[in-house]
This record gives C-alpha cells, sequence and structure tokens, in this order.
C-alpha cells in the first residue's frame, strides 16, 4: 500500500477517504518548526497533501526520489516549483473554482470594512472611548456606486466584479494582462483599462492576480501615488503582490484612505509598519476560510491525490491536475 503525507492538519472524514487507499502520516497542529524537516517526513512516500505552504522545489524532490504526487487544496500554487516536479515526474495539482466564491465573499467584505472603516471603529468602541456622536465619527467612502479597480481578472476576480456590478451598482473597470471575451465584459459590466487608468480612477482596488516573479510589487510606492486620496486597497491574492513597506507608509500619510490585508509578504509575519497604522484591516489569510468550502479544498486535493496515484474511479485522471503529462502513456 502506497504511503502518504498529509502535510497540514486535516478534516478527519478526508483522512479517513484517504485511508481506505493508503498508508496515511498525518500531521498534528501546532508549529510547522516543530516538526521533523519535511524531507524526513516524507520518506518511503508516494504522495504528499499541502496547501499554500510548504515549498516544493528541486532540493526537496531530490531528496524524495518516491514521491510522485503533490496535490494542494489551495489554488494558488506558487510554493510549488511545477517544473521542477515535472522533470522529476511528479504531479502537481491545485484547487480551482471550489473556492472562488467564498473568496470574491471575503475580499468583497474587507473592502467595504476598509472602506467603512468597521474594525477601526470596533476598536475605539471596545476600548470604551465613545462618547458622543459626531457627523464625522468613523465616516469613510461609500462603497455602492462607486468605482471598483480590479487588479486581475481570473474566476476570483469576475465574482467580485459580479458582487460590485449586480450588487452595490458600481462601476466595474479591470486590468489583466489578457482581455476577457467581450460578451464575458459586457456580462459582468466590466471596463478593461491600462494599469495606470486603473490605479488613477478606482476609488476601490482589489488585488486577485496570482504571485510569480512578474507580479512581484505589481503594486508599489509608484503605483499607491497615482490612487486618489480617498481610495482603499485590498489584497487577498498573495503576499509579495503588494510592497507592505510601500503600502505601511502610504496608509500612514494617508496618501491613500484605508487597505484591507488578508496576505502579507514573509506570511505568517507582518510588516511591523502594518502593525501600526489604524487605517488596515488585517486578517490571517483566510479568504477562502468558510467550512463548507476548505472541506471541498480538502477533498478535491484528496480526489486528486488517489487518482493520481492509481486508485479509486478516476485512477490516473487527477481532476486539476498542472503538469498531467507526467501521467501520459510512454
Ligand atoms: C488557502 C489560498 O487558504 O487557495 C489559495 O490559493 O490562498 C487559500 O485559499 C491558502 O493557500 C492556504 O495556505
Amino acid at each position: 500500500m502506497d504511503r502518504v503525507l498529509v502535510a497540514l492538519p486535516m478534516f478527519n472524514d478526508v483522512l479517513d477517504r484517504l485511508r481506505e487507499h493508503f498508508e496515511v502520516l498525518t500531521t498534528p497542529d501546532g508549529p510547522p518548526d516543530a516538526l521533523p524537516p519535511l524531507a524526513q517526513r516524507l520518506h518511503g512516500c508516494a504522495g504528499m497533501l499541502v496547501a499554500g505552504a510548504p515549498r516544493v522545489d528541486a532540493t526537496l524532490l531530490a531528496a524524495c526520489p518516491g514521491l510522485r504526487a503533490v496535490c494542494s487544496m489551495a489554488v494558488g500554487f506558487n510554493n510549488i516549483d511545477v517544473e521542477a516536479c515535472t522533470s522529476h515526474g511528479v504531479l502537481v495539482s491545485n484547487a480551482p473554482g471550489v473556492l472562488t466564491e467564498t473568496t470574491a465573499d471575503f475580499g468583497f467584505a474587507l473592502m467595504m470594512a476598509a472602506a467603512r472603516r468597521i474594525c477601526e471603529s470596533e476598536h475605539y468602541l471596545r476600548a470604551g472611548r465613545w462618547s458622543d456622536w459626531r457627523y464625522d465619527l468613523f465616516a469613510g467612502a461609500d462603497v455602492h456606486g462607486s468605482t471598483l479597480g480590479v487588479l486581475g481578472m481570473g474566476r476570483i476576480g469576475q465574482a467580485i466584479a459580479r458582487r460590485g456590478a449586480l450588487g452595490f451598482g458600481m462601476r466595474v473597470i479591470y486590468h489583466n494582462r489578457s482581455r476577457l471575451e467581450p460578451a464575458v465584459e459586457q456580462a459582468l459590466g466590466a471596463r478593461w483599462v491600462t494599469k495606470e487608468e486603473l490605479l488613477r480612477h478606482c476609488d476601490h482596488l482589489v488585488i486577485v492576480v496570482p504571485y510569480s516573479a512578474q507580479s512581484h510589487h505589481l503594486v508599489g510606492a509608484a503605483e499607491l501615488a497615482l490612487m486618489k486620496p480617498t481610495a482603499t486597497l485590498t489584497n487577498v491574492a498573495r503576499g509579495g503582490v503588494v510592497d507592505d513597506a510601500a503600502l505601511a507608509e502610504a496608509l500612514r500619510e494617508r496618501r491613500i484612505a484605508a487597505a484591507g490585508l488578508d496576505v502579507f509578504e514573509g506570511e505568517p509575519a507582518v510588516h511591523p509598519a502594518l502593525l501600526t497604522v489604524p487605517n488596515v484591516v488585517l486578517t490571517p489569510h483566510i479568504a477562502s476560510a468558510s467550512l463548507p468550502t476548505r472541506r471541498a479544498m480538502a477533498n478535491l486535493a484528496a480526489d486528486n491525490l488517489i487518482a493520481a496515484l492509481g486508485r479509486g474511479a478516476h485512477a490516473g485522471r487527477p481532476p486539476t491536475a498542472l503538469n498531467p503529462q507526467v501521467l501520459a502513456p510512454p
């Protein structure tokens, strides 16, 4: 029986599904650095179930020659060197689709929390500082009827655009390397603009681009300088797409009004300057964290692992493989 490592704490029912096919090594809750090194834990394993961490690279693959599949329950796979996996004959899968709507809900919620100063005002109330009503007490920016700027227009970007256009009467502009089909643009009520136009004209910028060398610091000091002083920025994509130090500075100097961040450069560490500015809502990478969605993500990763290692009804045909060519018959 193949042995697999589930490299993160996991739903018991998903572990039970995997146990029908494999000997399963599990991961207890707790800090990852309290565990033995990953290569050691992977000893004798044919497959591994991961999420946005750990890093899977050529060094790890060279240390684990028996590994044949790495299946992630995240949609973003910047922690996995897919090219190195392909050259080692290791199948890689991610988990697209199942988290789109939940992540879009959260992106919208973060944007609204930043615009309407929900967390900042809650801290004020909890601190016992609320003594009277004032016309401008935590007065923020309107969301309805304003201009939503979506940077990155994949599945999640489109789901956010739909919420803005249909639910909140927003004008939607977007920037993406490739334009959507005109019919899709029309259905979303979204207009493609250059990145510069996007930054200059949006009232609320929501960032939903995958992380890569090309998207590193896609929004830094120069880009923030183009934004309106009343604008908000929300990042539910990946840490590193935004230059967190430059953002903290822009927030501190009120060069933009507010931000909502679910992802951070070097997370779980957070840039210390972000912790000291009041006009930012900070959450610990939970945009996909509804229980039904997290279960769907885990089950999709399990489906991929079972199929990639030649088991179950879809043996040899993992549903969301990123490099299915490694399983192609010779
Ligand atoms: C995960 C995500 O929670 O799917 C993704 O790409 O960012 C989140 O849904 C995260 O990757 C877990 O590490």
